[in-house]
């Protein structure tokens, strides 16, 4: 495939957009937008602000204890403000562009392997699961990382919801599709939309988390609102944001990456830091929110929950 714009992970991280400049720009536009605010009375503006998420009375979730973290959680302004969306822009500050999405309504749709196609509103598919949250580490494939609390429920719980068929081997998952609402998908030389999978196995592990909230509050729109996916022990491509479709198959599906650069990006996409990326080392990450680099681990530290789904497949790419 022609890339006319390589992606930003392409380009080493030292030249995205300095702190500073964001800041100074986010500043200026709260200045401006605080100023029209109070030329135009205010009312539309600050109404349309304080619409509250339909689900935020579910938040903070209790916690689930059982998933550990090995350093502090990162802060959340700084997980806020570096995101990759590239449906938002090619870039890691898509925060301010990244309130365009509409997360209300909201469908998601289960198709394909199942015992019957249907759609389900996501306000009625989140209070039919049990919320809880979970402390995440996030390895992104462009070696650095992030610690987060995820609010949400189990990816099992959602499978077994959505009833599928015995002979379904893979779960896909699919964003959006809306380049009016979402810029980055007038490039079109990206296969939108964003399309990622994992095998059923895979999906029903305890460590498949669905994502609805972040910080004890509903997910913000810039980590992929209203539900995105979160395989902490997979780069952090895998975890697809803002999903509306779920369909079971028997084909493993070509996904958002790997056919945009198939020697770069794979379909198992699992962290090791023995198996560098062709163009730099995996063996250390950047701590987001911090000057420090740690050595990254295996299976980013889940190892122990996942490393039996692999077992006898040495033939396969699991780590790109
Ligand atoms: N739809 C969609 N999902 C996506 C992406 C994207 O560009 N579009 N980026 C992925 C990548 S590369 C990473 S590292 C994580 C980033 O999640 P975060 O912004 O919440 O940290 O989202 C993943 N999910
Ligand atoms: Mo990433």
């Amino acid at each position: 495939m022609l890339i006319k714009n390589p992606p930003s992970w392409q380009i080493p991280e030292r030249e995205a957009t300095p702190e500073h400049v964001f800041l100074n720009r986010r500043h200026f536009l709260g200045a401006m937008a605080g100023g029209a605010t109070s030329l135009i009375g205010g009312s539309a503006f600050a109404a349309k602000k304080k619409t509250p998420d339909p689900t935020a009375d579910l938040y903070p979730a209790k916690r689930n204890e059982a998933f550990e973290l090995d350093r502090p959680l990162t802060k959340e302004s700084d997980a806020s403000s570096y995101n990759n969306f590239y449906e938002f822009g090619s870039h890691k500050r898509i925060a301010m562009e990244a309130r365009k999405l509409k997360i209300r309504p909201w469908t998601v749709s289960f198709e394909g392997m199942v015992e019957q196609e249907r759609q389900v509103d996501i306000d009625t598919l989140i209070r039919a699961m049990p919320l809880q949250e979970r402390l995440y580490r996030m390895r992104c494939v462009e070696a650095w990382s992030m610690a987060v609390p995820w609010s949400g429920f189990a990816l099992a719980e959602l499978v077994k919801y959505a009833r599928p068929l015995s002979s379904a081997k893979y779960l896909v998952m699919q964003t959006f599709l809306d380049p009016e609402m979402a810029p980055g998908q007038k490039q079109v030389w990206y296969p939108w939309p964003y399309t990622e999978g994992l095998t059923m196995a895979e999906a029903m592990n305890d460590l498949s988390f669905m994502v609805t909230g972040v910080y004890g509050k509903p997910l913000p729109k810039q980590y992929g609102a209203p539900l995105r996916l979160a395989v902490p022990w997979k780069y952090g491509f895998k975890s697809v944001k803002s999903i509306v479709r779920f369909k079971f198959t028997d084909k493993r599906p070509v996904t958002y990456w790997e056919q945009i650069l198939p020697s770069e990006y794979g379909f198992w996409a699992n962290v090791n830091p023995e198996v560098d990326h062709p163009r730099w080392s995996q063996a250390s990450e950047r701590v987001l929110g911090t000057s420090k680099r740690v050595p990254t681990l295996m299976y980013n530290g889940y190892g122990a929950q996942v490393a039996d789904l692999y077992k006898g497949m040495q033939g396969e790419k699991l780590f790109m």
